[in-house]
């Protein structure tokens, strides 16, 4: 048996033969040619067969279909009246490994022609019944691409500066965050929690003295949101160290990470990511702007007339959110934006405070939308119990204050949420930019 060639590579191999496999991405049949084209996930290729002088192949021609999977034999030929890259593959045999069945779903609109009427593409939802089929797309390809170049280079990062990886339990004996929003499970003759984030395990991290930590992990979140930006499980990418002098360190490192992530994914994606989003990279300029909250919101109501109740003044709101990157552009021409100076009581119970009943921690803001909640976090024990204890967490949160009473060094980090990153970077919907999305309504595929 040959061995398979990548696509991309065969596209280079003039004159030689090569077996390719992929799915029929296109499928043109007339009298005496047949068009396929063919797709892995490195590029497309196009296959031509001169019916006359192939009588061998007209069988499985005739059962062939679109999306089907096969694998072709042939002979890689320049040619200029090809339109797909001016090459093609004159087959010597092709061998069906998989029919497709008629498609239940529209990937794409398909625009109106004289002859016939304009096709309306699927629902994101209807699509999401299909999840592998929708995904097939050049464009779906693509997110994956950049989404691994995102998080790799985030982790490269991390890796140079001496940080190392862990990987925390998502089963646990009691809520990570809040104590709301969490799934109970069975587990054998007692009850068990999804993690709503590895909070715990990072600073007990920090408590084992690892200094730097990362982790990239499922977080689980009870919540019954139906916006475009809400899921029931996503991708956490959150980091923790130590030794930190404020949470402006954690501000500096984390506009460090996401500048060197936007360069590089701007190199090797930027193109495409244009050709088939219509969403140019910026790459940010440092520092990124900060603002206090109480600031913003005087900003917010000069310039666009935006009022909210005092009582809501100490978090931010979803509108302030969005309305802070129309202000954030025209004020200082950035897409993000830090927000500090959150009142204590609404942020988790771990941040440290200071002096004047603020949080010592930051939301970060891109292109409107919440990205990351980070602080410098509370390790002296006695305070932080009593922080615990005024939001109503005793029992619970017993194993976390244990990690504090040994000794602990001063530390801080963020939590970054991967699913909204690939969704603003690609200007998706959330739906849009998970494998699969989960919410209160979805739980299959
Ligand atoms: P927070 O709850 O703000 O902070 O979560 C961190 C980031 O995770 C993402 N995110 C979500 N993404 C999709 N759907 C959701 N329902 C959802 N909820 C949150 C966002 C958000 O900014 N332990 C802290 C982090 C820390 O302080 O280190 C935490 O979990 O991008």
């Amino acid at each position: 048996m040959m061995k398979r060639t990548y696509i991309a590579e065969a596209l280079k191999l003039t004159d030689q033969q090569v077996l390719v496999q992929g799915f029929v991405d296109n499928f043109r049949d007339s009298k005496n040619m047949a068009f396929l084209v063919l797709k892995d996930i490195t590029e497309k290729i196009q296959i031509t067969v001169d019916k006359g002088s192939h009588p061998e192949l007209l069988d499985t021609l005739g059962q062939l279909t679109n999306d089907s999977v096969i694998s072709v034999i042939g002979i890689v030929k320049q040619n200029d009246y090809v339109k797909l890259h001016g090459v093609e593959i004159e087959p010597v045999s092709i061998h069906i490994e998989s029919i497709a069945a008629p498609l239940p779903i529209q990937r794409k609109e398909v625009p109106a022609t004289k002859k016939k009427a304009a096709v309306e593409r699927s629902s994101i939802d209807q699509r999401i019944d299909y999840r592998w089929i929708d995904l097939r797309t050049d464009e779906n390809q693509l997110m994956f691409k950049v989404q691994t170049e995102m998080v790799n280079c985030m982790r490269q990062f991390l890796l140079h500066r001496g940080f190392l990886e862990i990987h925390s339990p998502k089963l646990i004996g009691a809520a990570s965050e809040s104590g709301a929003d969490v799934f109970k499970v069975q587990y054998f003759d007692r009850d068990a929690y999804l993690a709503q984030s590895p909070q715990f395990y990072k600073q007990m991290a920090m408590a084992s003295g690892l200094e730097r930590i990362f982790e990239v992990g499922p977080v689980f979140r009870a919540e019954k949101s139906f916006t475009n930006r809400h899921t029931t499980e996503f991708t956490g990418f959150d980091l923790e160290f130590s030794y930190i002098q404020s949470f402006a360190d954690v501000m500096h490192l984390e506009e460090d990470l996401l500048t060197d992530m936007l360069e590089k994914v701007k190199l090797k994606y930027g193109d495409q990511i244009e050709e088939k989003f219509g969403v140019q990279v910026v790459v940010p300029s440092l520092p990124f702007p900060t603002v206090d909250l109480h600031d913003l919101y005087q900003e917010l109501e000069r310039r666009y007339h935006y009022t909210v109740d005092e009582s809501e003044k100490g978090d931010m709101t979803t509108e302030a959110e969005q309305l802070s990157y129309r202000w954030v552009q025209e004020v200082y021409g950035h897409e993000f934006l830090f927000v500090t100076g959150f009142q204590a009581d609404k942020r988790a119970f771990y941040h440290m405070r200071d002096d004047k009943g603020h949080s010592m921690g930051y939301d970060l803001i891109w292109r409107g939308v919440e990205i990351t909640t980070g602080a410098q976090r509370e390790h002296r024990y006695d305070i932080l119990k009593r922080q615990a204890e005024e939001k109503g967490l005793g029992e619970d949160v017993k194993f976390y204050l244990d990690f504090f009473q040994y000794g602990c060094p001063p530390h801080g980090g963020f939590g970054l949420g991967i699913d909204r990153l690939t969704m603003l970077l690609l200007d998706l919907t959330i739906k849009d930019a998970m494998f699969i999305f989960r919410g209160p309504n979805r739980l299959t595929p």
